[in-house]
């Protein structure tokens, strides 16, 4: 648009499934942005935005890159996010602080699938996107075909801006270049260079009007005049569809949709045009986030530590203007940054738009926002993050690095909000929780290389109980004569089962002072350390145990002497009590597309799991969620084999529900396993 002012700076998150070549992209915009001079390759692992030592291992994006370019005198940011589902809160964060998500998908009809949950948290979210179809030189699909996958999977209608213009090739159809559906001008592609126009072909007429009749179709939806001006036959101007598009991407009511090939910059100049003109400035997200009526706010979307330049935030100036050692939010700037090539330069100042490393703000997390008044808005909202689907128990190999790996992992949570840790008092592991295998599998390469923290890793225990079936008296005594002062102490308990949930119970029954008051607690105390492994192994529960009589000695008697005969006691009685294994179970509700729920069904079954009922999802079109029960052991790797069956996409929620009692084979298992690993 002639004569417009420049927008404040932008920024756009490159978000899309694992490799539709979102890498790809960001070098490409950098490189026909001129940010870039010389462009790297996924094959020579020499992508800037995976420059990092983990993503070379793996030859994908394990978290957001921040980068800077200038297009006809506007700036922006491009966020290029992982796309693996495991890693997706770091997109998810990268999103929210941006204007524009660019939507990367591949033109293949099996994989529109993966692109549903990263269209769910857009719309969920109210966030614009744009869809780029990538590696359009290689595909041979009907642009319709595809188009008709990916609307399956949106919720808000696609509309096609261009479309591809194919050619006989050595090796079939190749597509050549592509026809604007507003302008009508068609355009020949240059590998690395800008396309030319050409004229539009003939035998391409009928394809263009088709698809443009489309594109008008769907934006008179969201405006009458538009929708006049169809029923009419009238020829809407150039500028009013422009704007229609502008104004309808902005308030996330359609999905442009543009088309290209990353690696040879086909369609790229075309993509930043759309992006220059239809994205929204800044303001949008202030409002979007809750933080109108801010005169200076800034909310931090990521976090870095690292080892050389200390921990750096990466935030979004979303109003007003900040200043290199100003104090924003009671915290004072240490070092104000811009994201450059794969590292930060230092800058004097900032303005709305523009995304800044916050350097030596050691408070500083992931979704919090720094505001000039110093409160956070109260409209301010930020999503919680992804709850843990995996988990892995940890120990550092050298056991003195104990507390350096607790620090570490600190850092590497903070990072990354969907990675948690926590101890489990019941089998005292250190359990790191995630996404997945590969989530942790990186965190635990992080530790090595970052920290020279190498860990061991392993499956979880999972926490069975134990508890008794039958109800015994038992009597004990302990009795030490060694010189002088000796050790007595005598009781007789009664041991039953309570029913399940209802805890553990002490009952003080002793007539006439044959246990004198002061050892009863001790008494008690003898009870509960036994319980803490009972016969079977296992920490044990629902079971009363009663002290009924017992003897003293004047001299002899002493807590100490109590306790251990309290523990004999025990140690006597459970085992005549019919122990039995305790599972916990959760009650579990895995969501996915309705097509693919016979598979979850059979997952389940699959997984000693209880169906309780099939509903289909609420705000979810098209998905459905199966309510189950499962044994936490079987839950353990769901998520694994949940993801494999349903291209990735496939969720869960959980919790715990009950114990429930495990005999048989499997019971047999868990003991004997238990007692080859002894007391740990
Ligand atoms: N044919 C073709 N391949 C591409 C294109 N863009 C990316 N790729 C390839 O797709 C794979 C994944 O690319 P990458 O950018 O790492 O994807 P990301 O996981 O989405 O970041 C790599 O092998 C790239 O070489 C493209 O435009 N055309
Ligand atoms: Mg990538």
């Amino acid at each position: 648009m002639p004569g417009r002012a420049p927008s404040a700076p932008r920024c756009a998150a490159i978000v899309g499934p694992y490799s539709s070549g979102k890498t790809s992209l960001l070098e490409s915009l950098l490189h026909v942005t001129g940010a870039l001079s010389k462009k790297g390759t996924a094959k020579e692992k020499t992508l800037l935005g995976d420059s990092s030592a983990e993503a070379r291992a793996r030859g994908l994006s394990v978290e957001t890159t921040a980068a800077q370019a200038e297009f006809l005198g506007e700036r922006w940011t491009f966020l290029d996010c992982p796309g693996a589902v495991e890693l997706s809160q770091d997109m998810r964060n990268a999103v929210l602080a941006s204007d524009v998500a660019i939507v990367v998908a591949e033109p293949q009809t099996e994989k529109a699938l993966t692109l549903a949950p990263i269209f769910k948290f857009l719309d969920d979210n109210k966030i614009p996107h744009i869809l780029f179809v990538n590696k359009m030189d290689t595909s041979g699909l009907r642009v319709r075909d595809v188009m008709e996958s990916l609307q399956a999977v949106s919720s808000r209608p696609l509309v096609l801006r261009q479309v591809p213009i194919r050619e006989e090739g050595k090796n079939g159809d190749v597509v050549a270049g592509y026809v604007d559906l507003v302008s009508e001008r068609a355009y020949r592609y240059h590998p690395g260079q800008p396309s030319d126009l050409v004229k539009l072909p003939d035998d391409m007429m009928p394809r263009e009007q088709e698809a443009r009749e489309q594109m008008l179709e769907h934006l008179a939806d969201f405006d009458d005049q538009l929708l006049e001006q169809l029923l009419s036959d009238a020829v809407p101007s150039k500028e009013s569809i422009y704007q229609q598009l502008s104004k309808d991407l902005a308030q996330d009511l359609i999905v442009p949709v543009l088309m290209g090939a990353a690696e040879q910059d086909y369609g790229v100049r075309r993509l930043l045009k759309a992006l220059r003109h239809d994205v929204p400035g800044p303001e949008a997200a202030r409002d979007r986030l809750g933080l109108d009526g801010e005169a200076t706010a800034v909310v931090v979307f990521k976090t870095y530590h690292q080892p050389h330049s200390g921990k750096i935030a990466l935030g979004r100036v979303l109003s007003g203007q900040i200043a290199d050692g100003q104090t924003l939010s009671d915290q004072r700037i240490g070092a104000l940054l811009k994201p450059k090539g794969n590292g930060f330069d230092k800058i004097a100042k900032a303005a709305a738009g523009e995304v800044v490393g916050l350097g030596r703000m050691d408070a500083l997390k992931t979704g919090d926002v720094l505001t000039a008044s110093g409160k956070a808005p109260s409209g301010f909202k930020w999503p919680e993050p992804l709850a843990a689907l995996y988990a892995l128990a940890v120990d550092a190999e050298n056991r003195n690095d104990e507390v350096k790996l607790t620090a570490a992992l600190a850092k590497l949570s903070e990072e990354d909000p969907s990675l948690s840790f926590a101890h489990n008092p019941d089998t005292h592991e250190l359990l790191l929780h995630g996404q997945g295998d590969i989530h942790l599998q990186i965190a635990l390469e992080r530790l090595k290389l970052r920290y020279n923290l190498p860990v061991k890793a392993r499956r979880p225990q999972v926490s069975y109980k134990e508890t008794i079936r039958a109800q015994v008296k038992q009597h004990a005594r302990f009795k030490r004569q060694s010189g002088g002062h000796g050790q007595f102490g005598d009781v007789h308990v009664e041991v039953w089962p309570q029913t399940r949930g209802q805890g553990f119970e002490f009952h003080d029954r002793v007539v006439g002072g044959s246990v004198p008051r002061q050892f009863i607690g001790s008494v008690e105390e003898g009870v509960r350390e036994y319980l803490s492994r009972g016969p079977l192994g296992f920490p044990v529960v629902d079971v009363a145990v009663a002290l009924y009589d017992g003897q003293y000695h004047s001299v002899d008697s002493s807590d100490a002497a109590f306790k251990t005969a309290a523990r004999m006691a025990m140690q006597e009685a459970m085992p005549k009590c019919h122990p039995i294994l305790l599972e916990p179970i959760f009650a579990v509700d895995i969501s996915a597309p309705a097509s693919l729920i016979s598979r979850v069904h059979s997952l389940v079954t699959g997984r000693r799991g209880q169906i309780l009922q099939i509903a289909s999802k609420p705000d979810w079109d098209g998905w459905e969620v199966v309510e189950c029960l499962m044994p936490q052991s079987e839950l353990q790797d769901l998520v694994i084999e949940l993801r494999s069956l349903t291209y990735g996409v496939g969720n869960f929620a959980y919790r715990f529900d009950h114990l429930q009692e495990l005999t048989g084979r499997l019971a047999d298992k868990v003991i004997e396993q238990r007692q080859a690993v002894g007391a740990r």
